[in-house]
């Protein structure tokens, strides 16, 4: 037998070998030999993946990569889309959406909220502070004020500018990609750029998945409109057995197909992400062709391997995808027409 001491010795030694390099919520994660990487919505994916990569290497949970990774999105004034400086209602109110959802099936949402620059972080209070899923408009920016949340005017003159634009026609027809860098804003008429969210998905060496979905939603769209993006199941589903997604496009047609958890129960049945995007794009097809051959849809989604894919009903959509081969990568998605 071993003498005590040399025995506890060794389990000192190997204690100190446990890879265990994070907590989430008190739960002590322990590291495997899954490898992070990170994928996102859009050419204005690149720059949050950068950001959620950081959280990524440095061993942090994937919760906290797509939290920092989305946020770049909302703080970007240039982006019309995403956070302040997004297009505002066609009252002229920047309202924004956005909800998260962790490894364990945690989630949190707020729906048109007003105010608040980062929606996606009073959405995670949500998830961790309340006993609830989902807070919209007064009660959510009143919540996100108790919070500690700054209140700020959320439109910028530029998109002040678009929305006078907007009114003098009030025409309220979705224009398709406009985040993608090959896109021409110069044919817009009157700065119409109506649509684009950031959807994040990651993997952390955890083996956990996690993900964030945020927008200002349709520009110059009806007051108090909600889209699909704070929705679970709809802008977002994350199963941490089978995998993620989430969407782009015009949310009123995913909602109507609870399009994100489609594709995870699609992954669930065995098929693989870009697969399952494509069976989810062909069912708006199926249940609305018409509408679905003048408008954007997009789905993007991951497995538990760390496999991704992507496909939408038009040309144009764009995904990037971060790990520790591929940096700056920004994808062309499949499509339908
Ligand atoms: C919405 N799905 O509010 C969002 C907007 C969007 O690409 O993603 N546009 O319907």
């Amino acid at each position: 037998m071993e003498p005590r001491r040399k025995f506890l010795k060794k389990i000192i030694a190997g204690t100190a070998l446990l890879p265990l390099s994070a907590t989430y919520g008190g739960e002590l994660l322990r590291k495997k030999s899954t490898k992070p990487i990170v994928i996102s919505t859009w050419d204005f994916g690149v720059a949050a993946n950068k950001k959620a990569w950081e959280v990524l290497s440095r061993s942090g949970t994937a919760l906290d990569a797509v939290e920092a990774g989305v946020r770049v999105a909302e703080a970007d004034l240039s982006n019309k889309t995403v956070g302040k400086g997004g297009y505002p209602d066609r009252d002229g109110n920047v309202s924004l959406d956005a909800c998260i959802m962790d490894h364990e099936g945690n989630c949190g949402s707020v729906g048109a909220l007003e105010h608040i620059a980062h929606p996606i972080s009073v959405a995670r209070k949500v998830m961790e502070e309340t006993p609830h899923v989902m807070l919209v408009g007064e009660g959510a920016l009143q919540f996100a004020i108790d919070q500690g949340f700054q209140a700020e005017d959320l439109l910028t003159e530029d998109s002040k500018e678009a929305w006078q634009e907007w009114l003098k026609e009030k025409q309220y027809t979705p224009i398709m990609n406009i985040e993608n860098k090959h896109f021409n804003k110069e044919l817009l008429p009157g700065g119409q750029y109506n649509h684009d969210t950031i959807g994040m998905l990651a993997l952390d060496e955890f083996g956990n998945l996690s993900g964030a979905c945020t927008t200002s939603g349709m520009a110059f769209k009806m007051r108090g409109r909600v889209g699909d993006s704070p929705i679970i199941g709809a802008g977002l589903y994350v199963d941490n057995e089978v995998g993620g997604a989430t969407s782009t496009g015009v949310g009123e047609e995913v909602m109507r197909t609870v399009g994100s958890f489609l594709v995870v129960e699609l992954m669930r049945q065995g098929m693989s992400p870009e697969q399952a995007c494509k069976e989810a794009v062909l069912r708006i097809v199926k249940k609305k062709p018409n509408v679905a051959r003048e408008i954007q849809v997009g789905f993007l989604a991951i497995n538990k391997k760390g496999e991704y894919g992507a496909y939408a009903l038009q040309e144009g959509f764009t995904f990037a995808v971060c790990d520790e081969n591929k940096q700056d990568s920004l994808f062309d998605g499949n499509s339908i027409y």
